[in-house]
């Protein structure tokens, strides 16, 4: 299919500035450019617009900033419906993750049965209630779920976007209590750390995608780069060490390809200004190149 990028430039979600500055490092990394060479029609419809952190009140300090991520999800909803409906593969360029909320209502209007991959550190499975920073980056898979605050939870007019047996979360290795609790509830499937060390990559991903393909029609992959390990992706504003190599997250993307279950993408947390000559934006290119296709030989 041909692509269309959407750079959301957001910075709400979280509490360290420069990710805002996210989508163009990964432009400045040549994403458009391997992307045509592999032979994709591709189309770049820039940037929405978000406010700025300095420019509107944080609001409730359990939801920071609430009611602009509501707005800028339902734009971002909006935009990737919109793509969807022109028979073309959202790819978004992020901006942290609280982005996902607006990506995952934009596609699951299309996709009633949609599997999704979190690829994450982290679950970001907190609500207001669990949540120990207040940061909405840290809730967008559990409001994705339907759990959450309803404003951010009826983005887009419907409730929830996916259903838990059809989600997978890859690399986790930093969990809150109330995250493992909503696990536990909801019966999601985590691939830990622990188990990619245990049973490698490989299968890890022949699981993955054996669950999020079940009954589904289409699959989403949001892409946190701090799944990646920090010495690998450094510019991320929440790293965690022990994380996936830049090889294992090649292996990810690459049996992902093969199989050919992605219908959309994103790609979030890039934040250049904690990063070092632009690593993890290139890293992230790296990584798409091998989602869409590219292989050694
Ligand atoms: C933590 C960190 N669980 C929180 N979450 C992050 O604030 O909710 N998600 N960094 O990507
Ligand atoms: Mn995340
Ligand atoms: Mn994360
Ligand atoms: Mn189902």
């Amino acid at each position: 299919k041909p692509i269309t990028i959407i750079g959301m430039p957001m910075d709400l979600g979280q509490g360290r500035r420069g990710v805002d500055m996210g989508p163009s490092a990964i432009r400045y990394a040549s994403a458009q450019n391997l992307l045509r060479q592999l032979g994709y029609e591709v189309e770049d419809i820039g940037d929405l617009s978000v406010p700025s952190p300095e420019s509107v009140n944080i609001g409730d300090p359990q939801l920071k900033y609430l009611s602009e991520i509501r707005q800028v999800c339902e734009k971002l909803a909006d935009t990737v419906s919109g793509v969807v409906e022109r028979d073309r593969f959202p790819l978004v360029f992020g901006g942290d993750h609280s982005m996902a909320i607006g990506t995952v209502a934009g596609v699951a209007k299309h996709y009633q049965k949609l599997g999704l991959i979190w690829f994450d550190a982290h679950a970001d499975l907190n609500s207001g209630e669990t949540s120990p920073s207040g940061n909405i980056h840290g809730m967008s898979l559990a409001v994705s779920l339907g759990v959450g605050h309803h404003e951010l939870v009826n983005i887009g007019g419907f409730a929830p976007k996916v259903h838990p047996e059809h989600v997978v979360i890859i690399g986790a290795r930093s969990l809150d209590p109330g995250e493992r609790e909503l696990i536990q509830h909801l019966g999601i499937k985590v691939f830990t750390m622990h188990d990619i060390d245990r049973i490698g990559m490989a299968r890890v991903m022949d699981e993955a995608i054996s669950i999020v393909s079940r009954e589904t029609d289409g699959v989403h992959l949001s892409l946190d780069l701090d799944g990646l390990d920090p010495k690998d992706a450094p510019g991320v504003g929440t790293p965690v060490p022990g994380g996936m190599t830049f090889r294992e997250s090649h292996l990810a993307m690459e049996m992902l390809a093969e199989a050919q279950v992605i219908t959309s993408a994103e790609f979030v947390e890039v934040n250049p200004i904690i990063d070092r000559e632009n690593q993890t934006a290139k890293v992230a290119v790296d990584l798409m190149g091998s989602v869409f296709g590219k292989k050694v030989l």
